[in-house]
């Protein structure tokens, strides 16, 4: 069969998998975005259902103050004994802590907090005992993976972290896992960062504290050759076997928004690549160690195929899981129905870092889509939004100013505030509309243009930070109820050459 790579589509990074029950569930990070880890279901590897997020309470997803980007850091699923745990960093409390659940449709336990540092933690179990592992330092003060052994029904740590493997040399080693696999453990990493420079290596021992010998062709995954490539920045990965004995490895990646543009602005994506051992237990990644966008493979079966969502709307989205809010869900300003929301404004806008805006998005998964929606106004502003951070966004927005209605198109890049246009519309409800490709978004109030905006400066590359662009409705200002129906988005997924290329 052949699929095509990403698998899961937008903004959804740092992927981690565990397989029970005869299905995979896989998870993500999510900054400073609320419900925390999203939680995703598959039974072929390839389509993949959010069931729901880890994190949906504030007791276990304090982001009180967060900055963009903050929050909850890569997290790492795993089942024991018919138990789910998911363990992460929250960036805005400097700690690592697990949850788990028996039942992985309910909810989450609160937070067992795990007192040593670092980040990206994983969890390794073996003969009752519950090993604990992170990055960090060495006694010399060299970047290290650290593990401990800790008590899974406390969170506390019984053994001293040991330095268990210095990586291959690349900066930012991150990311551990350690697997058993016959008579070897293996412990997989990130090195070179998760940019352009991204790659996967691993190590293997006969003993669960090492010593590890790295794999000689390290990095057994890496992008970074592949000048003019689409797929980018891949790493951070995750081994899994399915049921019938093949091995995959799920990882991050990014597409970016042409041959020789080297900018990504959907965020760091899931990817997946076939895994093949040697006949000594070493194991290499796709044809050449490389991602690709297109993936031809016999070890799934042909009779699945890959279905990728290309509508959304009101109906046929699920508020609790398609959508997310920053950095909190105040439920006194949100009023939803099956095809509308109504969002109330508070005091905090777009603008503001650390806030908590009345917003509510969806990730953007693809590069091209027309998107419409009805918003009528009582007081104050709404609108839609492009919306990567607080200053990078773009706002298409209707407003009610002495009892007359303005639409604007509103650019927020870093320092800048620019108004493209504003039309005096002579009512309080329009139908706002934005066409986009790869390269450009382009706004429409009831058909008329009112402007267009490059892509490239919501990229991660201009804005920084780890997330990606989420399609947002808000309102803000007039302390009042906007109401948002009709929403309707189509994307349109390019095929691409079997080169790969991806050319505008
Ligand atoms: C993630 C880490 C990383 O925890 O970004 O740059 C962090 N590398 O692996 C947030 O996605």
């Amino acid at each position: 069969m052949i699929y095509q790579n990403p698998i899961i589509r937008g903004y959804y990074p740092d992927p981690s998998v565990c397989k029970a029950n005869g299905k995979y569930y896989l998870v993500t990070s999510s900054s400073h975005y609320f419900p925390g880890v999203p939680l995703f279901q598959s039974e072929d590897l390839i389509n993949w259902e959010q069931i729901g997020y880890c994190l949906t309470k504030k007791s276990q997803l304090p982001l009180n103050n967060a900055d963009s980007s903050g929050g909850i850091f890569a997290p790492t699923i795993r089942f024991n004994n018919g138990r789910f745990y998911m363990v992460t960093t929250n960036t805005t409390i400097g700690k690592n802590f697990y949850v788990y659940t028996d039942d992985i449709y309910s909810e989450w336990s609160d937070p067992i907090i795990v007192n040593q540092g670092g980040i990206d933690p994983s969890l390794y179990f073996e003969n009752s005992k519950t090993y604990f592992m992170s990055n960090g330092e060495d006694n010399h003060g060299k970047s290290a993976i650290l593990q401990c052994e800790i008590d899974i029904n406390t969170g506390e740590i019984l053994t001293d972290a040991k330095a268990i493997w210095g990586g291959t040399g690349g900066r930012y080693l991150e990311s551990p896992h350690l697997y058993k696999i016959n008579d070897y453990y293996y412990l997989t990493a990130a090195e070179g960062g998760t940019e352009y420079g991204h790659m996967v290596t691993y190590a293997r021992g006969k003993n669960i504290y090492g010593p590890f010998t790295p794999y000689d062709n390290n990095p057994v995954l890496t992008n970074r050759n592949l000048g003019g490539y689409i797929v980018q920045g891949v790493g951070h990965a995750e081994l899994i076997e399915d049921y019938n004995g093949n091995w995959w490895l799920f990882h991050l990646g990014f597409r970016q928004i042409g041959r020789w543009l080297t900018y990504h602005h959907l965020g760091r994506e899931v990817f997946l690549m076939p895994v093949t051992f040697d006949d000594n237990g070493w194991f290499s990644v796709g044809e050449n160690g490389t991602t690709t966008q297109i993936v031809e493979t016999d070890l799934i079966s042909k009779d699945i195929t890959q279905n990728l969502k290309k509508i959304y709307s009101f109906e046929n989205t699920d508020w609790k899981k398609d959508w997310q809010f920053i950095r909190e869900f105040n439920d006194n300003n949100y009023e939803f129905g099956n095809n509308s929301i109504k969002i109330k404004s508070n005091s905090y806008t777009l603008d503001d870092n650390k806030t908590i805006p009345s917003f509510i998005g969806i990730r953007q998964k693809e590069f091209d889509f027309d998107l419409s929606v009805n918003i009528k106004v009582y007081n104050g502003e709404a609108g839609v939004t492009l919306y990567m951070d607080e200053d990078h966004h773009y706002d298409l927005i209707i407003e009610k100013l002495n009892n007359s209605y303005n639409v604007a198109l509103i650019l927020n890049i870093g320092d800048i505030k620019h108004t493209v246009k504003q039309m005096y519309v002579g009512k309080s409800d329009v139908i706002l509309r934005i066409k986009a490709n790869a390269l450009n978004y382009e706004f429409y109030c009831d058909n008329i243009f009112m402007g267009k905006a490059q892509t490239r400066y919501l990229s991660k590359e201009v804005a920084g930070g780890f997330t990606g662009v989420l399609i947002g409705l808000f309102a803000q200002r007039g302390e009042q109820f906007s109401e948002f129906t009709d929403f309707l988005l189509n994307y349109d997924i390019k095929q691409i050459g079997g080169d790969g290329y991806y050319d505008v």
